[in-house]
């Protein structure tokens, strides 16, 4: 593969092989919810309990041991690692299994936020989090009491790293999509954002909606897909 800058965005397909369900896939649905229905600013606001219930029950998961990352997880991280070019992992995923095989990168950037993180409604403050939280969680920085939300981006809100996306899009040579339904914009038009000469590519269990888009697809499970086209 030739030296220009690369992009990898990620979806929840490249960690349904670890046993974290996808959103529209036959487990999509969530206590008879769809994701559109509580992953609104809406939805927290009429009815925060079961926000924080759907979000508690996904950050408890990922501290199961049994929960690790594949193999796709694997090449994404050495295929970033080992790039003799500017490389960035943008994840829509808001679990950690990316970050635990490239702790503190900075080539990792969670643009619909993360499941380990909360953020104070009142104060903005940001913490680390692996504890449930609820409409009587006190935020350590202020003290408010129940001001605490995910630090997640739901529907209508602004995706976070924006910017820098952008500018990685206008230089990027190698656009690889993986695990993605390409239904949830602003990440499913990057691959019509990307400029010029770039190379595109989707890796996913089935064609995407956006699959047409792309130079070249390869179908299947991520874990065989993701290292055999890396590798
Ligand atoms: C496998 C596999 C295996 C399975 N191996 N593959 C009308 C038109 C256009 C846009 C809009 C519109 N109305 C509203 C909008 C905007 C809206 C939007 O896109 N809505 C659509 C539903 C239409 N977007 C927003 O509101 C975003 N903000 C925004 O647009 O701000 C304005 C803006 C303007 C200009 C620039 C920038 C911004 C915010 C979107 C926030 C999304 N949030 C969620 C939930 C929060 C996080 C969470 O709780 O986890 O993020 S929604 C949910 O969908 C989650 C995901 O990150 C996201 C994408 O889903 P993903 O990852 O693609 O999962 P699936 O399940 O859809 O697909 C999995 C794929 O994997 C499938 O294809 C399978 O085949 C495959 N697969 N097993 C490989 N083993």
């Amino acid at each position: 593969m030739s030296a220009a800058p690369l992009i990898v965005l990620t979806g929840a397909g490249v960690s349904a092989e670890s046993g974290l369900a996808t959103f529209r896939g036959p487990d999509g649905l969530w206590e008879g919810h769809r994701v559109e229905d509580v992953a609104t600013p809406e939805a927290f606001a009429r009815d925060p309990d079961t926000v924080h219930r759907f979000y508690n029950a996904r950050r408890a998961q990922l501290l199961d041991p049994a929960i690790r990352p594949n193999a796709a997880h694997l090449a994404l991280a050495r295929l970033i690692a080992t790039w003799p070019a500017p490389a960035l992992l943008v994840t829509q995923n808001v679990d950690d299994l990316h970050d635990r095989l490239m702790p503190g990168s900075d080539a990792l950037l969670h643009m619909h936020g993360t499941l380990r993180k909360a953020r104070c409604l009142r104060c903005g403050a940001v913490h680390d989090w692996d504890m449930d939280l609820s409409t009587a969680t006190p935020c350590p920085a202020c003290g408010t009491a129940g001001g605490m939300r995910p630090d997640i981006v739901w529907f209508g809100e602004m995706p976070m790293g924006m910017d820098r996306i952008e500018t990685a899009l206008a230089e990027c040579g190698l656009f690889l999509s993986v695990g993605t339904s390409g239904l949830v914009y602003p990440a499913a038009g990057f691959v019509a954002a990307v400029q010029g000469e770039a190379r595109t590519v989707e890796l996913n269990l089935e064609p995407s909606a956006g699959s047409r888009l792309f130079d070249e697809a390869h179908h299947g499970p991520a874990t065989e897909v993701v290292p055999r086209f890396v590798e």
